[in-house]
């Protein structure tokens, strides 16, 4: 995986000329201190509005003036947790601590990708009506942005992060615990959007280790990585795989072109089946040779991509990754989750193994319950989770760490459903790359896309 490059000597680096600040990060644990290029823009900390002259009344925006930084000391001393103290410039550590709003204290969030709608909803783009009704949402989207850009800043750390000889739990703590960081938020204002998806090989979604669970990640691996990051509840679901040995490439890129497909074809009155057929096309033209034997890449046709609403991961609509699927549109304001699952085996899963992800099941109205240790569970699943969906190493966080049986119960009950790892055929390999798009009323926003994918 790419490492980012950093200047171990922890040499002051002059401010560059773009208004990006570099500043020194964080000491790390052996005491060399890495110096990180921050972006400073949005941040106002080190460019100062020009007043300009007394009674200067131009409408002409003030000329930047740019306040010369004092240089720091030699040592490179910074504020360990790198909130860059009382009006510096805030830097980032490794791994990311340092929450997004001080590096944005406008607190506007950068847009993801714009696409213009195609054909007859190109008028879209600039029809006055559509971009005051875009407007309108813009708090919302505002919320997704920033958890768009944290979970930009968590994928682009657990690239380098992740190495064979990690166990699960440490990948997986790592980037819930950057999540939390970067979002600003550990319960239902903001952070972890779902549980971070881990799944290996021949295993497509929906495992995350539990508590004890000793894997460790091999060089041969093929892992999922599908993790969530939600602000008040706007959750971002982008997942990317990671593949040590070369010769998973082209199965990657199968994947990865698909998912694009998807992202390029959905749109305002598109119908769902149409998406599925142009995924399956593009996936199944790709043919690849792993250890000598050839396959033609599947698209695993029972996963989907799915709508998201407020604080519900899966919403109403699944977006199909072959064709065959239903006749049903994509409507103004809704967001996607756009994801394919490429295989070189069956291309269908099937539930098996322990069960990691629970969620809350919304449409269950009150259901009586016999055990009172379920009552107090469910009670701590609505405070910390709501509808979110939470895995069993959160409930031992939250201190609810004896929930085997209550939760069993509350599966029982139907109040909370269960949702078991999803597998292809033992021995077989399977990728995932997704995004999260927005289909606002004048452009389609590609939220979370990001230099990486
Ligand atoms: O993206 C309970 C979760 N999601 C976490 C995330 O697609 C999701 O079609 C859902 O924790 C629940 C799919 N599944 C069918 C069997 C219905 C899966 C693909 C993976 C995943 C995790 C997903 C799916 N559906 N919703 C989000
Ligand atoms: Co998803």
């Amino acid at each position: 995986m790419g490492a980012e490059s950093v200047n171990v000597d922890g040499a002051n680096v002059a401010d560059n000329v773009d208004g990006a600040v570099a500043g020194i990060a964080a000491v790390d644990l052996n005491g060399s201190a890495k110096t990180e290029i921050v972006d400073g823009v949005g941040s106002g900390s080190e460019d100062e509005e020009d007043a300009g002259e007394a009674g200067d009344n131009s409408s002409e925006p003030k000329k930047k003036k740019k306040k010369k930084r004092s240089k720091k000391k030699k040592s490179g001393a910074a504020p360990s947790n790198g909130a860059g103290g009382a009006g510096g410039p805030a830097v980032q550590t490794e791994p990311p601590t340092v929450g997004l709003s001080r590096f944005f204290l406008d607190k506007v969030y950068p847009e993801g990708e714009i696409c213009e709608y195609k054909d007859e909803n190109n008028f879209r783009t600039t029809n006055e009506e559509k971009r005051y009704l875009d407007r309108m949402n813009y708090d919302a989207l505002n919320d997704l942005r920033k958890a768009a850009e944290a979970h930009r800043k968590v994928r682009e750390y657990a690239r380098k992060y992740i190495k064979p000889g990690l166990t699960m739990i440490e990948i997986a703590e790592t980037i819930e615990n950057a999540s939390r960081a970067l979002s600003e938020g550990d319960g239902l204002e903001a952070g972890v959007g779902f549980p971070t998806g881990l799944s290996l090989n021949h295993v497509a979604a929906h495992y995350t280790p539990n508590g004890g669970d000793k894997t460790v990640l091999q060089y041969d691996d093929v892992m999922k990585v599908d993790f969530g990051v939600h602000v008040n509840g706007r959750i971002i679901d982008s997942a990317f795989t990671v593949a040590f040995d070369p010769k998973y490439d082209r199965l990657l890129e199968a994947v990865k072109d698909a998912t694009n497909t998807g992202i390029r074809e959905a749109g305002i009155d598109v119908r769902l089946c149409d998406i599925g057929a142009a995924i399956q096309e593009v996936m199944e033209s790709y043919e690849v040779e792993i250890d000598g034997k050839s396959f033609q890449v599947k698209s695993i046709r029972n996963l989907n991509g799915h709508n998201i609403n407020q604080y519900q991961i899966h919403g109403s609509k699944s977006v199909p990754i072959v064709k065959g699927g239903d006749q049903t549109r994509m409507e103004e304001g809704e967001t996607f989750a756009i994801e394919t699952f490429g295989s070189t085996g069956k291309g269908y899963v099937r539930s098996d193994g322990e069960c990691s992800h629970y969620a809350r099941n919304a449409d269950a109205g009150h259901v009586p319950l016999r055990l009172n240790k379920a009552k107090t569970l469910l009670h701590s699943i609505e405070k910390h989770f709501g509808t979110l969906p939470f895995c069993r190493r959160y409930l031992d966080r939250i201190g609810e760490d004896k929930h085997i049986l209550a939760l069993k119960n509350l599966v029982q009950a139907g109040v909370v459903e269960e949702y078991p790892p999803l597998v292809d055929i033992k021995g077989c390999k399977t990728a995932q790359f997704e995004h999260t798009i927005v289909l606002r009323p004048n452009v389609k926003e590609v939220v979370s896309r990001g230099d990486d994918f």
